[in-house]
């Protein structure tokens, strides 16, 4: 896979300030698909739990507007405590959030004038989950962002479709046969005016659009300029106009402030601008236990994180929450195997920045300080010949320490070529770092 950057781009003075005050420091950030597919758990009837993802349940299952309207109605997940969340991201190290306000469903999780499909005005359940969340994220300390598709919308006629097995009329069986599909119908009664709600109602750190079908220059710029208007520190993600895997071009960089790679990409190499990638802790989003699906090992979650980090990155890992409102035990346990780590090894990852040699070795991978005094090897998968070598250094090291314990590691470095021996076994059954004193002129 080859990243469509382009070196020459440049982020705009405003995205850059926008992204110190926080975001490139923070580097781990909690995803969450939450919403009525949450109850469904990738199945609907005996069916579409064929799709990956369990948030693509309408489509996967083809179910009429109509009869998602009463899963809808039944939505309780009474058990939702957003403090107990909140506790829980902030335990593992996390330092911000995002959370689905609305899904390409339709189905929103605050309270609306726009449309009454929302949670507080359809469901028995009748609070804001966006409210409360932002609140108790606030409360300990975390960064609070919102999903929001402005694009597709499967509840409105009006929304283009980007899908391959359930067709327009399949999910609204009555339209007229005339109908013409009217995009700019659609964002301007619904969309435009639920992001306003969003911007002017909720303390947002962060806005994350997806999938940018139809969306043009001038349709991102209405989104743009209304997040500008109300909350000029509101971080604006690429999907706002690009897809994961589009080509960035410099004349759009002004409506949004950094990247959002492919769902689920790992960066490996070095990228021009600042990149988050939407992982997630098991192959779909939403919560999902039917059909094919599966888990990270410890192991592979971990080293995502890392390798994202180096490249550059933050990686904003998602979690589904259950239909009950509490969180998926596997996902809250993934995530603190990553903030154990952190509780030791934090200082090569917040506020490090990307890989400054050129390439990135096959034992693991490097990080960073902000100064470029200061290397932190990766060690991911650990030598059996006892030693590792980086290549392509600019000055000499001066000292080489495991960060778990301080203790000094031996090395010998001849030009640009370092040579590390290290203990028999990790220190770390994951990622072992080695910390280098590289003194830059
Ligand atoms: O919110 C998550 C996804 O639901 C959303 N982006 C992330 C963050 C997303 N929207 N569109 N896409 C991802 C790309 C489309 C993927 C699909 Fe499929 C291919 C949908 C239908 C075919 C994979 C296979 C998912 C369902 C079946």
């Amino acid at each position: 896979f080859e990243y469509r950057f382009d070196d020459s781009l440049q982020q705009t003075a405003d995205s850059l300030a926008r992204q110190e005050k926080w975001f490139r420091d923070a580097k781990f950030g909690a995803f969450i698909h939450f919403g009525v597919y949450s109850s469904l758990e990738g199945e609907y009837q005996g069916r579409g739990s064929d799709f990956r993802y369990s948030e693509w349940i309408q489509i996967s299952a083809k179910i009429p507007a109509k009869e998602y309207h009463q899963v809808a109605a039944q939505f309780n997940p009474a058990e939702f405590d957003a403090d107990q969340w909140a506790k829980t991201f902030a335990d593992s190290g996390i330092r911000y959030v995002v959370i689905t306000s609305k899904h390409h469903d339709g189905f929103a999780l605050f309270q609306s004038m726009v449309s009454n499909y929302n949670i507080v005005d359809y469901t028995p359940f009748k609070r804001d989950i966006i409210k409360e969340l932002s609140e108790a994220c606030h409360r300990h300390g975390l960064k609070f962002g919102v999903y929001y598709s402005h694009a597709q919308d499967w509840d409105e006629p009006d929304a283009p479709y980007l899908n391959q097995r359930a067709t327009l009329r399949d999910i609204h069986p009555d339209l007229p046969a005339d109908f013409d599909q009217d995009m700019d119908r659609y964002i301007q009664k619904k969309s435009l005016p639920q992001v306003e709600e969003l911007v002017k109602n909720y303390e947002l750190d962060l806005i994350w659009f997806d999938t940018p079908v139809g969306i043009n220059f001038e349709r991102a710029k209405l989104f743009s300029d209304m997040v500008r208007k109300y909350r000029p520190d509101c971080l604006i993600n690429s999907r706002l106009i690009h897809s994961g895997k589009a080509k960035i071009e410099q004349q759009y960089l002004p409506l949004y402030d950094y990247v959002s790679i492919g769902d689920k990409e790992v960066p490996t190499t070095k990228l021009p601008l600042y990149v988050e990638s939407p992982d997630s802790v098991s192959s779909s989003f939403g919560y999902k236990t039917k059909g094919n699906c599966y888990y990270h090992s410890e192991e592979e979650m971990l080293h995502r994180f890392v390798h994202t980090v180096c490249a550059g990155g933050n990686a904003l890992i998602n979690n589904g929450p259950m239909g009950n409102g509490r969180l998926d035990p596997e996902a809250v346990r993934l995530y603190g195997v990553i903030g154990d780590w952190l509780k030791i090894n934090g200082e090569s990852i917040y506020s490090s920045v990307r890989n400054p040699l050129d390439a990135r070795p096959q034992w693991g991978d490097i990080s960073a300080s902000k100064d470029g005094q200061t290397l932190y090897l990766h060690i991911l998968d650990w030598p059996e010949s006892g030693s590792i070598t980086v290549n392509g250094l600019t000055s000499a090291v001066t000292s080489a320490v495991y960060l778990t314990n301080g203790q000094k590691v031996d090395f010998a470095q001849d030009g640009d070529n370092l040579k590390l021996m290290l203990a028999d076994e990790p220190l770390d059954k994951y990622d072992t770092v080695v910390k280098l004193t590289y003194p830059q002129d």
